[in-house]
């Protein structure tokens, strides 16, 4: 059975005999086995799933139909772009550790999906997106919609997923939603793709049934290793470490905070994992990230030994791969990562142990440290330097972004998640927030180190909609626009967030960059806008304009208070562009240079 898309009539609440298929009706009667799109569903929970994020298709009603039959333990949430929709299912698996589940149809679904699949690939996070697919009769003629997932996903390092597999046999189901999960989890996390044939789905299944739910698998680190990097610590003067990528705990984050103050180890946090590390306490050294404080990119350089526990060292971490030279940095490399392929792939290191965070942090807080460490002081500039960077140099215009950031920290709960996608605007929060960090039992910040712009929308009604804490959302004016019609999502599902959009009239970052490589030559990169408060409140939102900083805070005290979320629109001086210098300025230096 085929429904073509541009045959659908508007769908009545209760499908009617002549529109459903024998099994459908059938098995409605109580009178065959279960459909294969109802055993996908059961799946699910057996997982722990109970959200689904998606934008329908023709493709996979069976599906959508097992969503109705458990809707008491699961909800889809239907989504008005399946970019959206992505962004909210790596969101999920960000947030949980578990993966998030995105529902999409054929190539149009597929390939809208694809942004949250390569922000989950190299954010390491877990998550599975299902494809509703052509009915296998027609594959291979380039039937309506249809497009070969393995290729378009390409699984390999430098793929999107890490796995791409058709489901042919519904009998499967369990053994692929299974391997769709462990694979997902296992070893540096990240997102998997599994294609449902449209008439797999629609068949009756006689003897599968859902398999337990899986749990990741731990590495541990060989004692001989860990002895190793004692070793290494013991011969050191200034050691640093840079914490950070998936697979993180609290319990785990609780454990490298055991780890560093044994050691008096001053602690980074890697490039958007600004939560792994509490940069409230007094071994936190800051973000090693875009705009790093200056005096922390010269520490890294500066280091004798770099502990990387986590991250893949990206070029955001590295600054470009500056910081630490490839392929052998200057500095002594011990690389923790819970993937043995991430592992002596970019940076060869003079350690590399494979083992996943909470295992790692574990066995990093029982090393035994020694009564006193040479690098006392380091460490000590090293929080004095951050503490430094977390005064702002003076800007033009009427908004004060850094008292902004100063009133969200005064007013948000310390559980608040905080989301972005990719622009100037970020590095406010990025620079100034002081993020309580795992260690308190939340995550709370979630933002793309694949640099995505429009991921903080749908990230922060996902967050609402799963954990119920506040969601607090900083965009772009161009970010905003990117994702924006997810706050009819929110509206309809009751999610309430808080964005502040900062409108400079441009796409900031890449004027930036402009004026720094073509001083003077705007190209591509201005724009004009829509009423944003009006647009926000045509959504169902709260909307309210504002161009003095006084203005904000109660803004902000009237968005907590609202039932509703709030969309806060900052008119921002465009010559505010980065938290430390003015657009004139770098013009007039890029000018200088010529
Ligand atoms: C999906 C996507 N498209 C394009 C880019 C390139 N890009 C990075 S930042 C940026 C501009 C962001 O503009 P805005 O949201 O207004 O923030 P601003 O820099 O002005 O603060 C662009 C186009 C990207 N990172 N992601
Ligand atoms: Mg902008």
């Amino acid at each position: 059975m085929r429904r073509w898309a541009w045959a659908s009539a508007p769908a009545p609440e209760i499908a009617t005999p002549a529109t459903v298929s024998p099994t459908v009706a059938l098995h409605n009667a109580g009178m065959t086995a279960p459909l294969a799109g109802h055993l996908l569903v059961e799946c699910l929970l057996a997982q722990g799933i109970t959200h689904a994020f998606g934008v329908p298709g023709e493709s996979y009603l069976a599906v959508l139909d097992g969503f109705h039959l458990h809707r008491e333990r699961i909800r889809f949430v239907t989504c008005r772009q399946e970019g959206g929709a992505a962004y909210m299912a790596e969101a999920q698996g960000r947030l949980t550790g578990r993966p998030g589940v995105c529902f999409v149809t054929r190539g149009p679904g597929a390939t809208n999906a694809s942004i949250g699949v390569h922000t989950a690939f190299q954010d390491s996070t877990p998550m599975v997106l299902f494809v509703g697919d052509v009915a296998s009769d027609t594959r291979d003629r380039e039937a309506f919609q249809e497009l070969d997932y393995t290729h378009f996903f390409g699984p390999s390092t430098k793929g999107m997923a890490k796995r791409v597999e058709r489901i042919d046999d519904p009998e499967r189901i369990p053994e692929y939603i299974a391997r769709a999960f462990a694979t997902a989890m296992n070893g540096r996390p990240g997102p998997v793709v599994l294609v449902l044939p449209e008439d797999m789905l629609t068949q009756p299944v006689h003897h599968a049934k859902p398999l337990p739910r899986v749990e990741p698998v731990q590495a541990w680190s060989d004692p001989e290793a860990l002895r190793e990097l004692r070793e290494l610590l013991l011969q050191s003067q200034r050691p640093l470490v840079i914490a950070g990528g998936g697979g993180w705990t609290p319990q785990a984050a609780q454990a490298l905070q055991r780890f560093a103050e044994n050691w008096q180890l001053p602690v980074g946090n890697a490039f958007r994992y600004q939560d792994t590390f509490d940069n409230r306490h007094p071994l936190y050294a800051g973000d090693v990230g875009i705009a790093i404080n200056p005096k922390l990119a010269q520490r890294v350089k500066d280091a004798d030994l770099i502990l990387a526990i986590g991250p893949r060292l990206g070029e955001m971490t590295t600054s470009g791969y500056t910081l630490l030279q490839v392929p052998r940095p200057v500095q002594k490399l011990v690389h923790i990562h819970a993937s043995a392929e991430e592992l002596n792939r970019v940076y060869q290191a003079d350690l590399a142990i494979c083992a996943t965070m909470n295992a790692a942090a574990r066995s990093l807080e029982v090393l035994t440290a020694p009564a006193q460490v040479p690098w006392t002081r380091w460490t000590q500039q090293a929080h004095t330097d951050y503490l430094d960077n977390q005064k702002p140099q003076a800007l033009p215009g009427s908004i004060d972004m850094h008292a902004v950031v100063q009133c969200l920290q005064k007013h948000l709960p310390e559980d608040a998640v905080l989301t972005n996608g990719a622009g100037n605007f970020a590095t406010w929060v990025h620079r100034f927030y002081q993020h309580p960090g795992l260690v308190h039992g939340h995550k709370v910040q979630l933002a793309p180190t694949s640099g995505a712009m429009g991921y903080g929308v749908p990230a922060g009604i996902a967050a609402n909609l799963l954990t119920g804490r506040l969601a607090f959302t900083i965009a772009g004016d161009g970010d905003f626009l990117m994702t924006g019609q997810e706050l009819a999502t929110a509206v309809q599902h009751g999610g309430k967030t808080i964005i502040v959009l900062l409108n400079n009239g441009m796409y900031g970052t890449i004027r930036m960059h402009q004026e720094r490589e073509y001083p003077a030559h705007v190209s591509g990169s201005s724009l004009s806008n829509p009423d944003f408060a009006a647009l926000a409140r045509a959504y169902g939102f709260a909307g309210v304009r504002i161009t003095q900083t006084a203005e904000f805070e109660p803004a902000l005290l009237d968005a907590l208070n609202r039932a509703e979320g709030t969309l806060i629109e900052i008119l921002l001086d465009p010559e505010v562009i980065t938290t430390r210098t003015t657009l004139a300025s770098i013009r007039q230096a890029a000018l200088d240079k010529r």
